[in-house]
């Protein structure tokens, strides 16, 4: 490749940034990671050197794999990265930047008015008086407690701090802006709080074709505690977070984090002491799968859903087949 080659095929720095931002999860939540790697596909397009159509092409191509390549549990980033290449379209450089920042701008919107949408159909489920524990920190879920707001309702929460990086602290922050008096526990401790909850309420990073609910780990645990305590456990799910590649049986992969979340290197030393290193092994997955039996209900922006009949409106919104988003 010449260095005109080169100039024309290179992607933009901000790129780099916000998948590095993704990746180091200074940005995070499966919606909010969506509305970045769209904004990012936008700032590709418009700051792009590339002076063919084919090199601007192969320029979002690059920029989508970088993008997508950051985490793979989230499919809202897979799903965004496709839908925002697919609206680019034109015969020529300038065509081609407007359609793809126009399709990006549209993505966002959507994504937005998406969230606020199901947080009304969400805030049908509360009552009057209801508590209501959270997991991590779900932008869509924290939606259907504002529109329960919004519309008079009073609502308490029981919120986990979510080890290991405690996302229940910006749930709890996010919740006491809003008036809502927070009661902040462990983990450890949900159970205990079950039988003063009306109502589990966590959000997904991908749902299966199957109804399965991928979300932060520890929800599966609460979801099976909570169906022992007759609790109903309610998902807050924007359709972008349904994963068309389940459809034909793929499933959804687990991202493993660094050890050092959990276990800091100060921390290790003080647990191995005089033993060998090497045989004490640390794990941190972040995600699990709640089966859809644990699950009472999927409030999407299309209408709350049980999990069981999801599929058919991932068949309505996808088609059955599915490609990687940089694939023409
Ligand atoms: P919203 C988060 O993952 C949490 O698991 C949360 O429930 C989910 O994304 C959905 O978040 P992470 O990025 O899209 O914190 O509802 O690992 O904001």
């Amino acid at each position: 490749m010449g260095r005109m080659d080169d100039e024309q095929s290179a992607v933009d720095p901000t790129v780099a940034a916000t998948a590095e931002a993704i990746a180091t999860m200074e940005i995070r939540g499966a919606a909010t990671i969506a509305d970045a790697a769209a904004e990012a596909l936008a700032t590709q397009a418009d700051h792009t050197a590339a002076r063919s159509p084919a090199a601007f092409r192969d320029q979002l191509r690059t920029a989508a794999r970088e993008l997508y390549e950051t985490r793979p549990t989230a499919v809202s980033l897979p799903n965004a990265l496709r839908y925002v290449l697919r609206g680019m379209s034109g015969d020529t450089v300038t065509e081609l930047q407007a359609s793809t920042i126009a399709r990006a701008e549209e993505f966002r919107t959507e994504l937005e008015q998406a969230q606020d949408q199901l947080g009304r159909v969400g805030a049908n489920r509360l009552r009057d008086g209801d508590v209501v524990m959270t997991h991590c920190h779900s932008t869509d879920a924290l939606a259907c407690i504002e529109a329960a707001i919004d519309a008079g309702t009073e609502v308490e929460a029981i919120v986990k701090e979510t080890r290991p990086r405690k996302q229940g602290h910006i749930t709890a922050r996010q919740l006491r802006e809003w008036g809502v008096p927070v009661t902040l526990i462990v983990d450890n401790a949900a159970r205990r709080y079950l039988d003063g909850t009306d109502h589990v309420l966590v959000g997904a990073d991908s749902i299966a074709a199957d109804g399965s609910v991928i979300n932060k780990i520890g929800t599966s645990g609460l979801a099976v505690n909570a169906r022992e305590r007759g609790v109903p456990v309610m998902v807050a799910a924007q359709t972008i977070k349904l994963h068309p590649d389940t459809m034909t049986g793929h499933t959804v992969a687990i991202e493993m984090r660094d050890e050092r979340e959990v276990l800091t290197e100060a921390e290790r030393a003080d647990v191995t002491g005089d033993a060998p290193e090497e045989g004490l092994a640390v794990e941190n997955p972040s995600f699990d799968v709640t089966p859809p039996r644990y699950v009472d209900a999927i409030v999407t922006e299309r209408g709350q859903f049980p999990p069981e009949s999801i599929v058919t409106l991932m068949r309505e919104l996808f088609g059955e087949t599915t490609r990687e988003p940089w694939e023409p």
